[in-house]
This record gives structure tokens, sequence and C-alpha cells, in this order.
């Protein structure tokens, strides 16, 4: 008897990912516990907890509000409904602090690598045309890094701004509609660190007892993670390490190498995944020379994203998948960074010859190397943990290995250049008419950004696969970041061949029609992989870009959004974000709000009056599909296509 034993049914309701499920056998074999064994001993979980009920803001507590008696109210008179529009603020809060720290070290980065002190070509030349474009920064008879220094400067100023002003980095991103909207409604956010520090306050025992007033912030957080997290990340990666084009590549644990050092990036940040990449293949020999036949680097959540977006490094598995990838007993290294990453990975890295690698002040786990990556020492830094995983390739127990076979072909590299890139092989002077004239047509019905991440309370892909299979099949384009991506990427949706497989027909014949014309010898992917979860600004500038091409606003479009399994508090933020522009955003898990009749009517009814958009909670996807598939109709109709 094993200690965690699991029967053959309990794999199978896990995941859907037959790479994933050998690996729980794996582990369920050698006594290794996951995330799922963790899961279990967790159940029930906190019926207060599920509806948002529970409230720990001051020390009296915790307070419970029970929703069918007493008590009604916390020991201060908080009532459930502003517990739980404080908790969801709050929830906000976490991610929109995780978008904003992640941009402000990538803005740091290009700050050091455009003042020559830090070993980072700047790699984005049109990016930081276009940038300085829309900040007003003069180029003319400028070098690349003084324009970058200045944008570096620009971004830094809104995190250090002390006016009443909004945003520098929002107001030159929307469009006026937008602005004006915002403005009206009260939510345009100023300096991003004072928004998260205000609102922090506002949730404080005794401060705002308004839930009403509170979602107003939990909207205006929403745009602080759009505009400091979500826009200034990407423009700053893409100025540092270039707009990505499409790229082919690999996904799923299958590309794991046998006979090469494997390393893993995991995380966010891809000043430190680049490094990595980079110094890989330069100390390829070193790691030949010790016997290996080269340095194979594969990624998880969004630091593959990014890896794969720019570099075409295979992806390894998403957010459920971590565990699992060490489970495989062939990766060497795993170098980590912030955010979606389970503690447990020491654990279970200790059960084999693993070694890894935390390279930030705020992402430190006990028993790691701590490797303190900074710009100036990112070269330094990457040697020292390449050169680990190629000491500790000599330590793998060949009996611990088993890699499974599965992986597919995925492409990467969708950013909004690279779509306007293929669509000008059509139209080169109007590059958004193909595709307009196609949704007028109703060749293509709509569009859905198809976001997130996996959550052990869903069968792992499972909703995102039958949700994005039935938006395919009636012909709708599907645009997709994060671990959903992964996801996608490991069931063939990102690759041609996809298109073939999973697209409506009147769908096939516009891939086909772009994917030739740019060059492909095929049909584009039938899911554009856009990139991490900060890339989910690239969808909207997409939208942006469609609304204006059409004249109308984004919450006019026949689009719509789905997180089908989301966990991370950043996807919340997300969500908000995406609601804010006049995007109905579908969530595939319940979050925890409906402890509160107020906030969720607010939320799924009340706020398309303000901003257009609205969440749209459904956890069965076909009941998804079928919300989403009605919503592009209604739209499309009320456009009079
Ligand atoms: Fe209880 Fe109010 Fe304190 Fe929350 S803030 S723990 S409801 S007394
Ligand atoms: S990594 S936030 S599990 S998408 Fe961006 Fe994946 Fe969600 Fe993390």
């Amino acid at each position: 008897m094993t200690k965690y034993s699991r029967t053959a049914d309990r794999f199978n309701s896990s995941t859907i990912d037959p790479a994933a499920a050998e690996m729980l056998e794996k582990a369920n074999r050698e006594n290794v516990p996951t995330t799922w064994d963790r899961f279990e001993k967790q159940k029930p979980q906190c019926g207060f907890g599920d509806l948002g009920l529970c409230c720990r803001n001051c020390l009296q507590g915790p307070c419970r509000i029970n929703p069918f008696g007493e008590p009604k109210e916390g020991i201060c008179g908080a009532d459930a409904d502003l517990i739980v529009a404080r908790n969801l603020l709050r929830t906000i809060l976490g991610g929109t602090s995780s978008h904003t720290d992640h941009t402000y070290s990538a803005i740091q980065c290009l700050k050091s690598a455009a003042e020559g002190k830090a070993p980072y070509p700047i790699k984005g030349t049109d990016k930081i045309k276009s940038v300085a474009a829309k900040l007003g920064i003069e180029t003319e008879g400028k070098s690349d890094g003084d324009v970058a220094l200045e944008i570096a400067l620009t971004a830094l100023s809104d995190f250090g701004s002390y006016s009443e002003e909004p945003m520098k980095w929002l107001k030159v991103t929307v469009s006026r509609d937008l602005f004006e909207k915002w403005e009206k409604l009260g939510i345009l956010p100023k300096n991003p660190d004072r928004e998260i520090r205000t609102a922090m306050h506002q949730t404080a025992m005794g401060v705002d007892g308004s839930p009403v007033n509170l979602l107003l912030s939990a909207l205006k957080l929403g745009l602080v993670d759009g505009y400091a997290g979500l826009q200034m990340g990407t423009d700053i990666q893409d100025i540092l390490f270039g707009i990505p084009s499409p790229v082919k590549s690999e996904a799923n644990l299958g590309v794991l190498s046998h006979d090469k050092v494997n390393i893993i990036v995991h995380g966010h940040m891809p000043e430190i995944s680049e490094k990595i990449v980079e110094w890989a293949r330069k100390l390829e020999n070193e790691a030949i020379e010790t016997g290996a036949a080269g340095i194979n680097v594969a990624g998880i959540c969004c630091s593959g994203n990014e890896v794969l977006m720019r570099q075409g490094i295979p992806l390894a598995g998403n957010y459920l998948s971590q565990e699992l990838a060490i489970i495989t007993g062939a990766v060497d290294l795993m170098v980590v960074d912030v955010q979606c990453i389970m503690p447990s990975i020491m654990k279970v890295a200790s059960c084999y010859h693993t070694k890894v690698v935390t390279t930030t002040p705020v992402g430190q786990l006990p028993g790691a190397q701590h490797i303190p990556f900074t710009p100036e020492s990112a070269d330094i830094k990457a040697q020292e943990a390449v050169r680990m995983a190629i000491a500790a390739f000599g330590k793998r127990g060949p009996a611990k290995v088993q890699i499974p076979v599965h992986k597919s072909e995925a492409w990467g590299g969708f950013s909004v250049e690279a779509i306007t890139g293929a669509l000008s092989m059509l139209d080169a002077q109007n590059p958004l008419k193909p595709l307009v004239d196609n949704i007028v047509a109703g060749n293509v019905l709509g569009a859905v950004g198809v976001v997130g991440c996996n959550n052990v309370k869903v069968t792992q892909d499972q909703s995102t696969i039958e949700l994005v299979k039935e938006l395919l099949a009636n012909n709708v384009l599907v645009v997709a970041t994060g671990c959903t991506a992964h996801a996608l990427a490991k069931y063939g949706f990102l690759s041609p061949e996809g298109a073939k497989k999973y697209a409506g027909e009147k769908l096939l014949a516009v891939l086909t029609a772009v994917g030739e014309a740019a060059g492909l010898g095929g049909p584009l992917p039938p899911v554009l992989h856009m990139g991490s979860c900060v890339d989910n600004s690239r969808i909207g500038d997409l939208l942006g870009a469609l609304a204006a091409y059409l004249g109308v606003a984004i919450k006019d479009l026949p689009v719509a959004a789905s997180a089908p399994e989301l966990q991370h508090e950043k996807a919340v933020s997300i969500g908000t974000w995406a609601v804010t522009l006049g995007v109905m955003t579908h969530v595939g898990v319940v979050p925890p709000i409906l402890g509160s009749p107020l906030v969720s009517k607010v939320l799924t009814n009340d706020v398309e009056g303000m901003t257009g958009g609205k969440f749209y909670v459904e956890t069965d996807p076909h009941q998804a599909a079928q919300g989403i598939l009605n919503h592009i109709r209604i739209k499309r109709r009320a456009l009079g296509i």
C-alpha cells in the first residue's frame, strides 16, 4: 500500500492530459504527494470562505456571516455585502500588486540597460518608436538607448507621481471615449502605488462601509492592473526583448530530453528567463564536455510563454504540471522567479536530483539555492545557475527517469504587430480590413480571448478544451494567453493542423487565406498564442484597434473574454480590467462573491450599464460556450451584421 494511493479514476478526474496522468501514476508509485493529494485533504473546503463571508480584517475576528440565519453581521456591524466587497477588493489588490511589481522590475531593467549598466541589448527598435510616439517623446536625432531611457523614466514617473493627474500610460493608450467614460465614473487611477495603498486603506476595519463604493474602487484597481501592470509591462518587455513574431515549437512534458541537461524556467519575469536561455546556449559545450548531448530549456507557466513567444523555447507544462515536470526525474534545474510557483516543488524536488534556484528577493524557498539576480549581475548569475544544472545532470538517477512521450506542435509569437503583419499581406494599406470584412460577412462570427490558469478544482485543461472546441466549431476566432495557451498547445490548437481539426468551415477558409498569404504554406493556427498574463494587454490593443477601425466602442464588438480555469488573484484583476473595457468576461470557477446578492448582481448585471462589460459565471464549459455565442450574436445584431 502506498501512502498516497489513488485509483485510476482519480487520475482521470484530475487531468485530461495523458502526460500528466502518467506522471500522477509515477508519483503514486514513488509516494510523492502532489497538489491533488493536498486538495483531497482540504475537503470539505470552508463554506464561509467559498461564499466570501469570512472577515479577518481586525483582531476581533475572524467573523463569519451565516447566509441562512444568524449572525448577519460581524462584531463591528459589517454585513455580508460589505465583507464580500472588501474581500473582493483585497483579491484584486493582490493581483494588481503582482502585476505592477513585475512591471516595475522590468522598467528598472530597461533603465539600467539603457544606461549601459546592465547586459541586455535593447532589441525592440520598432516598439521603441511606437511607444515613444504614443508618449509624445521626440526620437529625431536620438539613439535608441536614449529614447528607451526616456521611456523608462516616463514609466517610473507614473509610479512616482504626486499630482492629481491620471496615469500617463493609461491616458496615451486608450481611446478618448473610454477615458471619458472612466473619468465620469470617477475611476481614473493616478499613481498606481498610491491607488493600491488607498484601496488597501479603504478595506481596513472601520473605513469604507459602502459596498458599492468598494466595487467602484475594484474597477479602478482593474485599470491600475491593465495599464501599470499589463500594458506597461508588455510595452517595456517588448522594448527590451523584441516584439514577438510567429515561431514554431512544441508543448507538453515530452519536450524534456533524455540525453540533454534539462532546465525549466518557471514564473513570470523574462529578464531572468531570457538570460537563462542565452547562457544555456552559450554554455552548451560545457554540458557536452560532461557527457550530456547539450542543454534543453523548457518553460512552465508564463516564463514559458515569454521565452516561447520570443525564442521558440518549448512549453513543458502549465500551472498544474509544475510538480509533474520534476516527477519525470529528468529536470536537472528549475529556475523560478515570482508568481504561481507552488512552495511544494521543494518537497517534490527533494525526492529526485532536481535543484531549484530562486532569483528574486521576494520569491525565496527554503532549501532552494538562492541566486539573487539584478539587471546588472544577470550574466554572472545566469552562468552560475546554468552550471548548477550541468553539475546536476551527472546526478540523475536513471531508474527514476520517465519522460512521457506526449508533445504537440505549438506556434507562439502572435503579437498584435505579427497579426497585423500577416493581415497586411492581404491588404497592405488597411491590414484590419480583411479581418473586419470577414467578421461582417459572418465568416468569422466573433472573437474570444481565452486566458488564465489551471485550478485544481477543475479537471486539468478540460473546461478550456471543451469551451474552445465549441467556439471554434462555431467559427469564432480564439486568442489565448497564460496557462490556457499551454493547455491549448498540448492538444494541437496552436498548430496549423489544429485549424483543420477544430475550426468551422468558414473560419478555416479565413485562416487558410491569411496563413497562405503570410507564407506559412497552410492555415494559421485556430488559436493564436498572444503571450503571458501581462500580454493580455495585446488583446486590449487589438480590441482597441478593431473598435477604432469600425468607429464603435469596444463594448459593441462581437467579442468576449473567458477564464475557464482561473486560480490566481491576478486572473481576477485581469478580468476586472476586461470588464472596465466593456468586455463580457466569463469565469469558469465561481469566485467567492455569492455570499452577497448585492455584489453578485452588480458584477454580473448592473456594471454593464456603467462600463458595457460584465462578469458571466458558468462552470459548465458547454453552457458557457452557448452563453458566449449568444452574447456574440446579440452584439452582431446590434451592429446590423
Ligand atoms: Fe469582524 Fe468587523 Fe473585524 Fe471584520 S472588521 S473581523 S467583521 S469586527
Ligand atoms: S502563470 S496566473 S497560473 S495563467 Fe501567468 Fe498561469 Fe494563471 Fe499563473
